[in-house]
């Protein structure tokens, strides 16, 4: 089913996926573009809804390291993405040999495509040259340091801004939570809000991130699961010692920031997420988000941990903001952008971020509009092989992720919350 420039095109879901995409729709001159999302944009639940991002511009599969470079050009130029982001770079570590390996490997992708290699870093004192405060023992650390071309972007003003163009362009965004999707002789025609607002649709594209599931039956190719954040709150001496340093990336650890513009820096722990399964069930769709401004207390201790051996002088501060964050992974984590077999291409999925998608938030929707305006048999062969959809491939599923014990648990047994 092709589209014209008049056509009523109608995103279900206002985060980095949809309002990429209705982005690339307007500036395509599509007439007829509509985001609606339960919440005013920045969406609170939206997982871009955070005040940094990190962006990455390698990788050490070849599909998504040339996505992250494309990605990476409009991060600088694009008018819309550039004030956002923070070309401070990466130190990239880790402490067990199984994700040292990953980075040599990251290292190796770049070499052979041309681009500069990152620096290596063996001991504290190298370290400490890239960024001076890491007073910790960094015990067993090992990275390596990508100078430029990455970084971190200030995700939620990201989003504000391309709603901003998006409504600038011609865009109409309708808040209102959605309930139902519409059809009629085997075609979905349009949604119908809580509220009670029908809204038509020619083609509509869900774009819901972990919510997706809500609407229909993905077969159990995408798996919600959510990761932990917290915020502390620097002192000017402290945000001055931080200031413009790069990303600092552990990948059995975690990460943190340079703090924003209120002092605050954002810390992670790394993991392999928590899902919450339903009534027994364990079936990957059967994990459903919720939201929460909390976090397991075990979540807490490895976060102070990270601090310790990195910022000791930080690691007792209290938490001045504290949250989950939904993801939802498919399979193998390579995105789910196609259409729905079930309703002769009316329906596009446009999900599956699997914990990896900001970085692409200017140029996802260059693909997915693609696919929205063409119908997939005119796609390109490369994106179509990574992102279709692909039930067979649900047996092999991986979590594909280091820290902690390596595999996902689920939130029915944490006891303790902070
Ligand atoms: O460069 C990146 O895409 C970092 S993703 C950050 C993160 O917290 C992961 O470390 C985690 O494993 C999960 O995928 C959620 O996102």
């Amino acid at each position: 089913m092709t589209l014209d420039l008049n056509s009523k095109i109608v995103i279900v879901g206002g985060g980095t996926f949809g309002l990429s995409t209705a982005l690339w729709l307007k500036r395509q001159h599509y007439q007829n573009v509509t985001v609606v999302d339960a919440y005013e944009i920045p969406s609170k639940i939206s997982a871009a809804n955070d005040i940094n991002k990190i962006i990455q511009s390698s990788y050490t599969d070849r599909f998504n390291d040339s996505l992250a470079k494309e990605a990476l050009q409009l991060w600088k130029e694009d008018d819309v993405f550039k004030e956002h982001f923070h070309d401070v770079g990466i130190v990239y570590c880790s402490v067990e040999k199984s994700s040292y390996e990953e980075l040599i490997n990251l290292n190796e992708r770049r070499i052979n495509s041309g681009r500069n290699p990152m620096d290596e870093i063996t001991s504290p004192a190298d370290f400490r040259k890239i960024i001076p405060s890491l007073e910790g023992t960094l015990p067993n650390w090992k990275g390596f340091y990508q100078k430029d071309d990455c970084g971190w972007a200030h995700a939620k003003n990201a989003l504000i801004s391309t709603a901003k163009e998006f409504l600038a362009l011609g865009g109409k965004v309708i808040i209102g939570e959605v309930e139902t999707i519409l059809k009629q002789n085997g075609l979905v025609i349009g949604c119908q809000t809580k509220q009670g607002q029908k809204i038509d649709s020619n083609k509509l594209i869900i774009s819901a991130g972990a919510s997706s599931i809500k609407f229909f039956n993905f077969e159990d190719q995408m798996l919600a699961k959510c990761w932990t954040l917290a915020h502390i709150k620097l002192n000017d001496k402290e945000v001055e010692d931080l200031k413009n340093t790069p990303v600092l990336l552990n990948y059995d650890l975690g990460f943190f920031f340079e703090a924003d513009a209120n002092n605050e820096v954002k810390i992670c722990n790394e993991f392999p997420g928590y899902t919450n399964y339903q009534d027994g069930k364990s079936n990957a769709e059967s994990s459903i988000p919720i939201s929460k401004d909390s976090i397991p207390l075990e979540a807490e201790v490895a976060i102070r941990d990270l601090l310790k051996q990195t910022l000791p002088k930080l690691a007792t501060k209290k938490f001045v903001k504290s949250r989950i964050c939904w993801c939802t992974d498919t399979p193998n984590r390579f995105f789910l952008i196609d259409e729905h077999p079930d309703y002769n291409g009316s329906l596009v999925v446009a999900t599956g971020d699997s914990g990896h998608g900001f970085k692409f938030m200017p140029i996802v929707g260059k693909y997915i509009s693609e696919l929205v305006v063409k119908g997939r048999n005119h796609v390109n062969r490369d994106f179509f092989n990574h992102w279709k959809w692909r039930p067979e491939t649900t047996k092999d599923r991986t979590d594909d992720r280091h820290g902690s014990t390596n595999t996902a648990s689920d939130l029915k047994y944490i006891k303790s919350w902070i």
